[in-house]
């Protein structure tokens, strides 16, 4: 029998003695986040238990989650004491000991807090980890100093610097944690609790400890490490000076320097745009209008028509998420060949040891092959990833419609063709929609969700869902030609070859714009998608061989049979051997001819032109996409941005950057354009103009 006093509720936790034992357990859904009230409710939980004379407090967690980390929703805001640094300090310094059980994730500043408490046990699924690096931040509530006190210097670089989350296992066996707990939360850790009682459990204070002299070469291959990858965010060195720090200095001093780095790097640009970036990507995930009460639709067998590099990768989404999956080609020979390359896609994953042999081989068998397409009446979802021609997936969409089952989800994933069009071709539109995945698919984190006029909004919601599932970042957006991301790009690529023909060589284009950030230069991307690619496509809608001063240089290169990397030939020259990309005299004076041709005077252009020219372009087109209702919000641009066009992270995505340097700025610099160039494009679209006049921080207006 255990002796309990009644619950009292304290603002955003629940205090109770049980058996002499303090028991506080936090109640802020969802992710039960740092709050400003679970603070104060932590300190009065504190107090109150020492009050009490409680043998021992113990925190843990209602709902699915121990604490994520601090609410990121309260950064840039003023601060409301008490601040997490002082709860932490608190619960180490108390005069009882405090016990913390974990289950779900324990994040940021939940692991800060559970590190300063004098014992820790998780139950084994959870999820342990100080993930603050990927919001551009580190740890700010000790995790700097305590982590490697309890785990040692490297296991700590490695943890905070990857961001990476630990099994309660791991966990036991690194000594993060002293115990792990099975079944019932609360009862299990209660028991512990019990038994740090009956053992006198004192209370034993991580700052105490000191830390293992790590191998001296550890510090200086980090920074090496960091060097390499170039990447413009403060946090992972003020990582590794803090760790190294934690090896020779008081925790006081420690925690007073991660203090100070912490609230730097919470201000900079980097981490504005990767919190940006975290809500963008969650509030992407709810479509506007497709409301919590449309229930989705069941999905557990997928088909994906089309053995491709596209259709290949697409199966491998779904068969690795666990779904079974039915792979249809025409010919037995290109299915073959398809599920040959699949096969060599999970082999590289296990050699590179990204999968574990067993998980890669269960869902390679998981993808049943077919050259019948009447195989696939029993698809919940079909997923067509045929040749990019409307004669050929009107054909495919006409024989979907006479085979599928009544309710299955038909989609397509054209990158550029009109889907109304295509959905008009059944005789179920509501079923139709767009599943625009990114190459190589197995790989790339986007999907766009093409809603067309009549697509049913609990298709929408189950492909959202989907989508998560398969590990995908999903937007949805609206029918035009290249729906959001490829859309945009048209313009931006445009820009591109405007300055090779006003001005500029490729190698300095790329090279502008990759220091700027961008993870490849825009010629480069031409000459590895291949030159013949747009060649095909502007001639599909109608654009004359050479007729265009933008298009005058790729269809000669096209011409010439230089169509990029493939061929060893393209904007660049390339290395037989090495394949060594070189700027090509060649290429060069074809375009200073081509300059002659369009009666164009080259002159010399900056860097900073160029890389306005090209960002202003992505920005102009967004925002007409965002006028058009195209895209729901201007963050759901970023994301489509980020995540499917190397546009760096750490600079938020194009409509965020706009906001960044300001939308007043960002006017007055498209119309310094709009005179230099006489383009029509740069003719401001009126959303800025408005956005501008009223002095408004944002797009989010209409
Ligand atoms: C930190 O701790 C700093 C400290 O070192 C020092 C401080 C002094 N804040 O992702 P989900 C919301 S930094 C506010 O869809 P899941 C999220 O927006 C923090 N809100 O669920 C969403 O809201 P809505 C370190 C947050 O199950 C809802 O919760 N911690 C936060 O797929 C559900 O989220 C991290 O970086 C937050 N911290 O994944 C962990 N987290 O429903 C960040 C979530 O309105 N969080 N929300 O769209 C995550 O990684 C995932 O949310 C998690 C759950 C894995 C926890």
């Amino acid at each position: 029998m255990s002796a309990a006093n009644p619950s009292i509720s304290l603002e955003s936790a629940s205090y109770q003695i049980i058996d002499g034992i303090a028991v506080t357990a936090i109640n802020n859904p969802p992710i039960n986040a740092i709050s400003a009230a679970v603070r104060r409710s932590l300190l009065a939980a504190l107090k109150k238990a020492e009050e009490d004379g409680a043998s021992l407090l113990m925190i843990y967690c209602e709902g699915n989650t121990y604490i994520a980390g601090a609410d990121i929703s309260e950064f840039g805001k003023p601060q409301d004491f008490p601040q997490l640094p002082d709860v932490v300090a608190a619960i180490e310094n108390a005069t009882i000991p405090v016990m913390v059980a974990m289950h779900g994730n324990a994040l940021g500043g939940g692991l800060e807090i559970a590190m300063a408490g004098h014992y820790r046990s998780a139950l084994s699924g959870t999820k342990l980890g100080l993930p603050e690096v990927k919001l551009g931040i580190l740890p700010g509530s000790g995790g700097t100093q305590r982590l490697p006190r309890l785990v040692g210097a490297e296991k700590a670089l490695a943890m905070i610097l990857e961001g990476k989350s630990i099994s309660g296992e791991e966990a036991l066996q690194a000594g993060l944690i002293d115990r792990t707990l099975d079944g019932d939360l609360r009862e299990s850790a209660l028991s512990y609790a019990r038994e740090l009682v009956q053992a006198n459990a004192s209370t034993r204070r991580t700052g105490q400890l000191s830390v293992e002299n790590p191998a001296p070469e550890l510090f200086a291959a980090a920074r090496a490490k960091q060097e390499k990858s170039r990447s413009q965010l403060l946090a992972p060195n003020y990582i590794i000076d803090l760790i190294e720090a934690a090896t020779c200095s008081s925790i006081e001093l420690g925690q007073k320097l991660e203090r100070e780095r912490f609230v730097e790097c919470r201000a900079s640009s980097g981490s504005q745009s990767l919190r940006h970036l975290f809500f963008a990507e969650r509030t992407a995930a709810k479509p506007k209008g497709i409301g919590n009460d449309i229930p989705p639709r069941s999905i557990d067998r997928v088909a994906v028509i089309g053995a491709g590099t596209m259709g290949g990768g697409i199966a491998m989404c779904f068969a690795t998420a666990g779904y079974a999956v039915t792979l249809v080609e025409l010919s037995s020979d290109n299915l073959q060949r398809g599920l040959g390359v699949i096969q060599g896609n999970y082999q590289k994953a296990v050699d590179r040891g990204i999968t574990q042999k067993t998980i890669a081989e269960e869902a390679f068998r998981r993808i049943t092959g077919t050259t019948d397409i009447g195989n696939i009446s029993d698809a919940d979802l079909v997923v067509e990833a045929t040749f990019e021609s409307m004669d050929v997936k009107s054909d495919v969409f006409a024989k979907l419609d006479a085979i599928c089952k009544p309710g299955a989800i038909l989609a397509t994933n054209t990158s550029y063709l009109d889907i109304n069009e295509i959905a008009s071709m059944t005789s179920r539109p509501q079923d139709v929609v767009g599943a625009h995945f990114f190459s190589p698919a197995h790989i790339m984190k986007l999907l766009e969700v093409v809603r067309s006029d009549k697509t049913a909004p609990d298709v929408i919601k189950t492909l959202m869902q989907v989508a998560k599932r398969i590990g995908k970042i999903p937007v949805t957006v609206g029918v035009c030609y290249g729906f959001v991301g490829n859309r945009m790009l048209q313009k931006y690529a445009r820009q591109a070859q405007l300055l090779l023909i006003e001005g500029a060589t490729p190698a300095q284009v790329d090279n502008a714009i990759k220091s700027w950030g961008m993870a490849m230069g825009p010629l480069s991307v031409a000459d590895l998608a291949g030159l013949d690619i747009g060649y095909f496509s502007r001639r599909n809608q109608g654009i004359e061989v050479g007729s265009q001063p933008e298009c005058s240089v790729p269809d000669e290169l096209v011409d010439e049979k230089r169509l990029g990397r493939k061929t060893l030939a393209g904007f660049y020259g390339y290395d037989a051997v090495s394949g060594t990309q070189f700027e090509d005299d060649y290429v060069v004076e074809k375009i200073k001819s081509h300059s002659n041709r369009w009666g164009i005077t080259r002159r010399a252009i900056s860097d900073e032109e160029i890389v306005d020219r090209l960002i202003l372009a992505l920005v102009i087109e967004g925002i007409k996409i965002l006028e058009e209702g195209v895209a729901d919000r201007s963050s759901d641009i970023d994301v489509v941005y980020v995540n499917g066009y190397g546009f760096p992270r750490w600079r938020g995505g194009p409509m965020f950057y706009a906001e960044t340097i300001g939308l007043e700025t960002a006017l007055q610099r498209i119309r310094q354009f709009q005179q230099q160039t006489l383009d029509d494009f740069w003719e401001p679209p009126t959303l800025l103009i408005k956005a501008a006049e009223q002095g408004s921080a944002t797009l989010a207006i209409r």
